[in-house]
């Protein structure tokens, strides 16, 4: 098969953890007999210094015309200190998105074996993770207009809004995963407070109807939050809004070891973006410390969900499971207690 892929690495530590991650794909395509083509384009603050945008037309174009993208982060202190900036690398992350129409941003929140640990007074906790969140990922607070500040300036403002369209599609989505997987659906809102809640509430409700075999489940944001921590096998698929996606997600990235482990998928009406969930990093960038397997794993969805080749994603998945029983890990899984390895030391293991 012939991969044609749009490499974006981004700020930060992106760069290093997207080489990494390059390196496992290319092996893989050497290993199984795929040509691999390959672009870079800038995305975020070096696109800003490099042409004025985040997202330039050039970027959207490579990533239209590939098959898939592969993206490492964005973000850079320099804009998230100076709350006056009027262009920010966060808007690059936010076009993407919109204009590759990529709704439903996939997370799955797996914990691998040599990480679980169970407590020794509770069986129920900390005992691993396996799940997907569905995150909706180009509406709500994140794009809501009106969005700005006061003529004095000592008001701000952000809107909620969310189309009946916008929920069926990734509500759909959700319930097609659930019946592939172990047919429970949650549904994380704040219905008791929020209009838009409830209108996600009302259709899960209507097309829950329509998957009498998938248990459907409806959770409040702060009680999902706190049930995420005790007891994570008691979810399956969870689907929610933009906002409560990206902060639970982050949150259940703890119950498999470090965010620096959990790849996603964001998919929709154009090409397929393939990163990690974590961002730029800033005071690990350029020490070569950094966590590369959130981004390898992303390149085993990207073999899996844009091309379809899911012997060469357990490939890398089954490496990635094996490096942590041999304790090849970066220092946010290793801790104080063993040796830890460079961010390159880690995608090397992998790629042997
Ligand atoms: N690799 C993802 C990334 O760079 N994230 C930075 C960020 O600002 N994320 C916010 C979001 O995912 O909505």
């Amino acid at each position: 098969m012939k991969l044609h892929i749009a490499v974006l690495p981004g700020d930060g530590i992106g760069p290093e953890v997207v080489e990494q991650a390059l390196n496992v794909t290319k092996a893989v395509c050497e290993k199984f007999g795929h040509s691999l083509e390959y672009q870079t384009a800038p995305v975020g603050a070096c696109a800003i210094e490099e042409t004025g945008l985040p997202y330039p037309d050039s970027t959207h174009k490579l990533c239209m015309r590939s098959d898939a993208v592969l993206f490492g982060a964005i973000g850079s202190p320099q804009y998230d200190n100076n709350p006056n900036a009027t262009i920010r690398p966060e808007q690059g992350l936010l076009a993407m998105r919109k204009k590759l129409g990529l709704f439903a941003n996939i997370r799955p929140i797996t914990t691998f074996p040599g990480l679980i640990h169970k407590s020794p007074l509770r069986s129920d906790i900390i005992d691993g993770a396996d799940f997907m969140c569905i995150r909706e990922l180009t509406g709500g607070l994140y794009f809501g207009r009106p969005q700005g500040r006061s003529e004095d300036g000592n008001i701000a403002y952000d809107t909620c809004i969310y189309s009946r369209e916008e929920i069926v599609r990734i509500v759909q989505l959700a319930y097609e995963y659930a019946m592939k997987r172990r047919k429970k659906v949650t549904m994380v809102d704040k219905a008791n407070i929020l209009a838009t809640s409830r209108l996600w509430r009302e259709i899960t409700q209507e097309i829950a109807s329509e998957y009498p075999e998938v248990e459907t489940e409806f959770l409040f944001v702060d009680n999902a939050a706190m049930r995420m921590i005790q007891c994570p096998k008691s979810f399956d698929v969870v689907v929610t809004e933009n906002m409560f996606g990206d902060i639970l997600t982050d949150e259940g990235s703890v119950i498999t070891g470090s965010l620096g482990m959990l790849p996603s998928a964001s998919i929709g009406l154009h090409t397929s973006v393939f990163e990690p969930i974590h961002g730029s990093y800033p005071q690990a960038a350029g020490k070569n410390i950094a966590n590369p397997l959130a981004t390898i794993l992303s390149a085993a969805m990207m073999f899996e969900y844009a091309f379809g080749l899911k012997e060469e994603a357990l490939s890398i998945q089954t490496a990635v499971s094996e490096s942590m029983n041999a304790g090849i890990v970066t220092e946010d899984i290793a801790g104080t207690s063993t040796k830890s390895y460079h961010t390159d030391d880690v995608g090397e293991w992998i790629v042997q």
